[in-house]
């Protein structure tokens, strides 16, 4: 029942080792809490949908540097993180992403020309989502996490049994946002998995300034939730700790916390130059765990892996490609000095004013 007193179901264990279901040589490991036995069919899948991903990832970037596109946010080295999260769950649960799922937007079937929408900043960018059950992309940091708990909490009290995964980044768990979220989640008892991509780096900014405890994990105790850290550049493992999560979730019992320990490869975003902030060892220390080459690797040794997989892959990476050019080169550009219009019913004298100064200032510019 919403708001009635609940056992607290963790004692606040969290291991600071990450669950790992394939090492980074694509063995099989030890661990014996996970199953790793998922039907061939969707092993995959899940391959597919990340190499799709990082495939999609690579023509958004060419696009932006071919000036289609004013600012990008790359997922490279996170296709695990998100495709692994966002397969395990049903269409009818919600999805409240922060910026940069790509994979979790394609397991949801959004359409390459319907994220275009959004970086090329048309007036149409981000209709559509809600229609799959996936809010629009939030630029301002953290605060779809208190509109997640909102919906998780509707379906609670509307009786359906639909869970609420929020997005977010390991620099947004600094947030006072997030930790309104996590505590009304809690102690609301709602169904909503919170799903924290630490991709190591906020912009500049490290994780070891948003955390000074031992993980991100680490806080659901302080929550009354469980928490749980996995390798977020291993699919199965992240599969199965938000197919845990969400079973917990639509059993009625509650929100949990699930850190993915992955790592943002590229830049934050395409304005972004990381080699003034990280050493290239580290780049390259990671690029040795690279989900996807991890995750091949183990299909091959399981005997899922064949050439005919990686041409229908790639196939399919081409057609999506190709349909996001398609949507993107040549669109028309929006006129920003629209921005003013919607603002208010009519626009007021200042915001009047603001607007004649930008127009002045790209007429010079023109
Ligand atoms: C409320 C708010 N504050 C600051 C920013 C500027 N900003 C944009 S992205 C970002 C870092 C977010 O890092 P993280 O949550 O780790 O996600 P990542 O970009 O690494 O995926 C910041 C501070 C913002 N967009 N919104």
């Amino acid at each position: 029942m919403a708001g009635s007193a609940h056992a607290p179901v963790s004692d606040g264990t969290v291991q600071i080792e990450p669950v790992q279901l394939i090492a980074p040589d694509g063995a099989p490991t030890a661990q014996r809490r996970f199953s790793r036995d998922l039907p061939p069919e969707t092993l995959s899948w899940l391959y597919e949908m990340m190499v799709v991903t990082r495939e999609l990832d690579v023509e958004f970037v060419n696009l932006q540097r071919q000036g289609e596109l004013a600012l990008y946010a790359s997922c490279r080295g996170q296709e695990a993180a998100q495709i692994g999260a966002a397969a395990c769950l049903r269409k009818t649960d919600w999805l409240f992403p922060q910026y940069r799922e790509i994979g979790a937007f394609l397991i949801r079937a959004i359409t390459p020309a319907q994220m275009g929408a959004v970086w090329r900043g048309s007036w149409h960018g981000g209709l559509g989502f809600t229609d799959k059950r996936c809010a629009p992309i939030s630029i301002p940091i953290g605060t779809q996490q208190l509109h997640a708990v909102g919906a998780a909490m509707a379906a609670q009290r509307l009786g359906e049994d639909s869970v609420t995964v929020a997005f977010l980044g390991d620099g947004a768990t600094s947030e006072g946002d997030v930790h309104e979220a996590l505590n009304l989640a809690s102690v609301f008892n709602a169904p909503c998995v919170f799903y924290v991509q630490n991709n190591q780096w906020a912009i500049s900014v490290p994780v070891s300034r948003q955390v000074a405890g031992p993980s991100i994990a680490h806080r659901a105790a302080g929550y009354g939730m469980p928490g749980i850290r996995v390798d977020g550049n291993d699919v199965l493992a992240c599969y199965a700790a938000m197919a845990e999560a969400a079973a917990r979730a639509r059993a009625g019992d509650g929100p949990t916390l699930i850190e993915a320990v992955t790592y943002r490869m590229g830049p934050h975003t395409t304005s972004d130059d990381p080699t003034r902030y990280r050493d290239d060892d580290e780049v390259r220390e990671w690029a040795a765990r690279d989900p996807i080459s991890r995750y091949r690797s183990y299909l091959q040794r399981i005997e899922v892996y064949s050439d005919r997989l990686e041409r229908r892959v790639a196939a399919r990476a081409e057609r999506l490609r190709a349909e996001l050019r398609d949507a993107i080169v040549g669109a028309p550009d929006p006129d920003v000095t629209e921005l003013f219009d919607t603002v208010y019913a009519e626009i007021t004298p200042e915001l009047a004013a603001q607007r004649e100064q930008l127009r002045t200032e790209l007429a010079k510019e023109a």
